[in-house]
């Protein structure tokens, strides 16, 4: 077990006030790591750091921070492999669902390093005789980086990317159950080249670390991925100061099959929309709207691929479901299945705990049968948990699909060209599917949604730069 899980505060590793042990869902008996907790007092430090180096990081040249990006995008993909073992252990998705996320963040930076050097403003005539204006962004200054578990290094890559591109620093915290991928993902940018204080990493709790960076008067943004009623809370604290706040906060996607659809590509976008990476994604497909015509045979279709779908360690060989990433999510999840059934919903299959070769939180996907009224089709549960929902026709199916408080990502599988363009338009949703599962995006382009799902600017590709930069308006008379 590794035990130099250490912070970066100020250009420095530094040793926690308590330490605590980073556990492997797939394999209780072999922890991951032992890793430092910072309390309020090492990340008000980070944050007074980040802040002294914001002048110098701003007013770098884009080349310096293009090849600071591009040096780190390197690095990760150079060790997609070793990183995915690592997140695997951590984590729990597959070890190849884990190299592929390695990928992405390796992507981003890569992205991003292109991105410091395109940034560029825009010349308009003046009202006025004589006179220019020019609009430009500048970058916002100090940026705390509140991540999630379930993208461990992808979700911190798409913010700690665009952060310093565009001349921002940061202060990055880690979710509790992922310090290892946070410390890894922390330690390639820590050689990379940056002034010290311009990056900073603090492990800890959200309520102390965490809520010290909401409320610091020296940190002009939050970028936070998360639950929602935690998105809700830091919103209305840094709302008080005037911090620029972008919050992802999950989702209940529908993907709707209608009855014109190819089943056999409908079953597969279900099943990896919903089960794969362990339900655990904000985009997953977790409400499965289709039309009456082709319910049943759309349930037994995807019963048989659920049924067959292998469990396991998510380093071991043919896993395609790796476990819960922690024994509350376990609980939460299993909870959902009582939920489910005392409601009148239909257990078609899954469901339960399973024992595997090695003591971890493994679960069978669960797929329900069920109304748009039961909680487990409202509620986000965040596992391998799937309900289908039976729609009248292709209006029903609509109407079903929008009737969430979460707008994140909806999907629509359909051979009509006419109904995909109708449901592109119509979909209440920041992302949209066409055949496809609604978990799965590119790295290049806008990430987001809409309603209770989503809170300020999108993130990701050239739109990322919309929180992470200011706007100077300048009037120049000859
Ligand atoms: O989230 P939290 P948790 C959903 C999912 C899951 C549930 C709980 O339904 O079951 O949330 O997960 C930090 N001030 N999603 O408990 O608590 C915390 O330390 C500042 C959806 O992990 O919201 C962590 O770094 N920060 C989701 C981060 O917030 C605070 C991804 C998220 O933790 C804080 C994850 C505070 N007061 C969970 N309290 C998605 N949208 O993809 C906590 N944190």
């Amino acid at each position: 077990m590794q035990s130099s899980f250490r912070n970066y505060i100020n250009g420095r590793w530094e040793t926690g006030v308590t330490t605590a042990i980073s556990e492997n869902p797939s394999d209780l008996g072999s922890p991951v790591g032992e890793y430092a907790r910072a309390d309020v007092a090492q990340t008000d430090a980070a944050i007074r750091a980040a802040s002294q180096a914001s002048a110098a990081w701003a007013f770098t040249t884009p080349q310096r921070r293009a090849d600071v990006l591009d040096q780190v995008g390197s690095e990760i993909l150079a060790r997609k492999e070793e990183l995915g073992d690592l997140l695997a252990r951590e984590e729990g998705k597959t070890l190849a669902e884990s190299i592929g996320e390695a990928a992405r963040a390796g992507n981003i930076f890569k992205f991003f390093a292109g991105e410091a050097l395109r940034a560029a403003g825009e010349k308009f005539a003046s009202v006025r005789p004589g006179i220019e204006v020019d609009v430009t962004r500048e970058p916002l200054g100090v940026i705390g980086i509140i991540a999630p578990w379930n993208f461990p290094l992808a979700i911190p890559a798409w913010k700690i990317a665009p952060a310093l591109a565009y001349g921002n620093t940061v202060v990055f915290k880690p979710a509790e159950l992922v310090p290892a991928c946070g410390w890894a993902l922390s330690e390639i940018i820590s050689r990379a080249g940056l002034p010290a204080g311009a990056f900073n990493l603090v492990n800890g709790s959200g309520r102390q670390v965490g809520q010290a960076i909401v409320d610091s008067p020296l940190v002009d943004g939050i970028s936070f991925t998360g639950s929602q009623a935690t998105g809700v809370q830091l919103l209305k604290t840094a709302a008080e100061r005037g911090a620029k706040v972008q919050l992802e906060m999950g989702g209940k996607n529908p993907l709707v099959v209608l009855a014109d659809a190819d089943l056999d590509q409908a079953v597969e976008c279900a099943v990896q929309g919903a089960f794969f990476s362990t339900g655990q994604r904000c985009t997953a497909s977790s409400r499965l709207i289709v039309e009456a015509a082709v319910h049943d045979a759309f349930v037994a279709k995807l019963r048989e691929r659920t049924r067959a779908l292998k469990v396991g360690h998510a380093l071991g060989r043919g896993t395609e479901i790796g476990p819960v990433a922690s024994r509350s999510q376990l609980e939460q999840n299993l909870g959902y299945i009582e939920i489910g059934r005392n409601e009148g919903a239909e257990l078609v299959v899954g469901g339960a705990a399973v024992e595997c070769a090695t003591p971890g939180h493994y679960m069978a996907p669960a797929l329900f049968v069920g109304a748009p009224q039961h909680r487990i089709a409202r509620e986000e549960i965040f596992g391998p948990v799937a309900v289908v929902i039976r729609a009248d026709d292709a209006d029903h199916a609509l109407a079903l699909a929008n009737d969430t408080p979460y707008g994140l990502c909806a999907g629509v599988c359909t051979r009509s060209l006419k109904q995909a363009t109708h449901f592109k338009r119509h979909l209440q949703a920041g992302m949209v599917m066409v055949n496809l599962p609604t978990a799965g995006v590119d790295y290049h382009v806008p990430f987001g949604g809409r309603k209770a799902s989503s809170h300020g600017p999108r993130e990701q590709g050239r739109y990322a730069a919309e929180f992470y930069t200011t706007v100077k308006t300048a009037y120049t008379s000859a």
